[in-house]
């Protein structure tokens, strides 16, 4: 075999077992008996923020934070600086250069929800406010954002929003310069089973997101010049078949995917997870495999 062509095998192979491993669930410090979800993750993987109903009603969660400590992580608590009140607060995003936390603040009994951005203020944060523009609509429920690597697009959910195929869909907004602009409904993704959790990776090349459109699970769409594309369900390993995975949040370099999962038997108690990309290295055994697929 030519060197060329044993550099494509090699390549090929690599690419051919690349996947998400088996998760690691996140320690009893993070995760509580109660509802932990939301989680997203700081573009270095070392501080995690997400919601949780342990010191509250089911429907009033709070969010939450903690930090990489050696091999575990810091205690889990309450994010402070007015950030948390006697309302739903819910589904983080931390932004990726780490100075703003946008999360939906409502009353869930209403079912009007908003997004709030808090800003990094020394070791804290600022009193949150809600963002300026478009997204929020009074009397409907705007959910689960996340921003773009640049900080330009913000992604979110429409709950039982006019437009919507299903009750909740994925929609967009671009930042103008000094708000955010008219939501854009995400017709790529969305479906009539319903989408949320949208999640793009740092570089915009990839967007992980939630959909029922298959029992309920993760997907990754592939942006292909400029439309989201080739859409697959995430692996086994984290869509498990005994459960719901949901609330997907990737590292600045994609190696690591934070997601919220619960067993059916235990429905709506879930708890954090963290899954690492493999890209194991090449040997000879996994190279005899890939011939032999050849031969
Ligand atoms: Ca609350
Ligand atoms: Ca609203």
């Amino acid at each position: 075999m030519s060197r060329v062509a044993l550099a494509a095998l090699v390549t090929f192979a690599a690419a051919a077992f690349a996947d998400w491993g088996p998760p690691k669930k996140l320690p009893d410090n993070v995760n509580s008996p109660f509802k932990d979800f939301g989680v997203c993750v700081s573009a270095d993987g070392n501080e995690i923020y997400f919601s949780s109903t342990r010191e509250g009603g089911v429907f009033n969660p709070d969010i939450y934070h903690s930090r990489r400590q050696g091999s575990g992580w810091t205690p889990a608590q309450k994010v402070p600086g007015g950030i948390n009140t006697n309302l739903h607060e819910g589904e983080p995003c931390l932004s990726w250069d780490g100075r703003r936390l946008y999360f939906p603040r409502g009353d869930y009994s209403t079912g009007d929800l908003d997004i709030y951005v808090a800003e990094r203020s020394g070791g804290g944060w600022g009193k949150p406010y809600k963002i300026p523009g478009k997204v929020n609509k009074e009397g409907y429920w705007e959910d689960n954002p996340a921003v773009s690597g640049d900080g330009s697009t913000l992604y979110f959910v429409g709950r039982r929003w006019p437009g919507n195929q299903a009750p909740s869909n994925i929609w967009y907004s671009k930042w103008t310069g000094s708000a955010w602009g008219a939501p854009v409904y995400l017709s790529d993704i969305n479906t009539e089973y319903g989408e949320s959790d949208p999640a793009p990776s740092y570089d915009g090349g990839y967007l992980y997101f939630t959909s029922l459109r298959k029992r309920h699970k993760m997907y990754r769409a592939e942006n292909v010049g400029g439309s989201w594309r080739n859409i697959t369900p995430l692996n086994a390993n984290v869509n498990k078949p005994n459960g719901f995975a949901f609330d997907p949040s990737l590292t600045a370099d994609g190696k690591y995917l934070f997601f919220t999962w619960f067993p059916y038997e235990r429905p709506n108690l879930p708890d954090i997870y963290v899954s690492r990309w493999c890209e194991p290295a090449v040997t000879p055994t996994s190279l005899g495999r890939v011939k032999a697929l050849f031969n």
